[in-house]
């Protein structure tokens, strides 16, 4: 502590955030606040011991699930409406003009529908061949869970011909939401080398400044509950 902190008493930490560094959608958040250099806490929410489901948890999350960002006194939840609320209170990664927030948004509402759910079955596939959770994936769920990411790979690879970013000239919260669902495919063993274009998107993210990859950002370490 430096001798300001001392005299001035403990920094109040703006964003608390609840999850697990095994959660994607925890991923997106994290993302969002490392590139926004906005300083947070994390709280790791163990699945096993059902901190989930524990009323105190309940009570910020009304379905259950991680990711939670604290901001103050205020709980957010849903990856995609704490990712625009970071942008809008943040002033980062926004969409320049009308048109492309819109593309933005779709975006956002993309991914939620065709990228994240196959790659989240795959990282589940792969957590549960790992023994990390007791999940019985049949063979055939999983191929359709292969064949799905694949599929919307293929496409976001399409959509990034001849562009730098999804939606404007900079990035936006759009690549940044979809580049965590990226970095879990490479997780689960998809060769972004297939796809040039979004081989060299994934590589413009990985270069912005303060970047971290999925478990260099979380560690169940750094938890102050784990
Ligand atoms: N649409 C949600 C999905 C959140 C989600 O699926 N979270 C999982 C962990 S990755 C969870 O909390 N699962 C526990 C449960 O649903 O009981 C978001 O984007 O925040």
């Amino acid at each position: 502590m430096t001798s300001a902190q001392a005299t001035r008493g403990p920094i109040v930490q703006r964003f608390t955030l609840y999850g697990s560094p095994h959660s994607l959608p925890t991923y997106k958040v994290a993302l969002m606040l490392r590139l926004s250099g906005a300083p947070f806490a994390f709280r790791y929410v163990s699945f096993q011991k059902r901190m989930h489901k524990a009323p105190a948890f309940l009570a910020m999350s009304r379905w259950g699930q991680v990711p939670v960002l604290l901001d103050g006194d205020r709980a957010h939840v849903q990856s995609a409406a704490i990712v625009e609320h970071l942008a809008e209170t943040l002033g980062r990664f926004e969409a320049p003009a009308a048109a492309s927030r819109q593309a933005v948004r779709e975006f956002l509402y993309w991914d939620v529908d065709a990228l994240s759910p196959p790659v989240y079955g795959c990282y589940s596939v792969s957590l549960m061949q790992r023994k990390l959770l007791p999940l019985e994936i049949a063979p055939a769920v999983a191929d359709l869970h292969r064949q799905r990411a694949e599929a919307a790979l293929e496409k976001l690879d399409a959509l990034l011909a001849g562009r730098a970013f999804l939606c404007a000239a900079e990035p936006t919260i759009a690549d940044l939401f979809c580049y965590a669902d990226v970095a879990f495919a490479e997780i689960c063993a998809f060769d972004l080398a297939r796809w040039k274009n979004l081989a060299g998107w994934a590589g413009r993210m990985t270069a912005l400044p303060g970047f971290q990859a999925p478990f260099d950002l979380l560690h169940m370490a750094d938890s102050e509950n784990a």
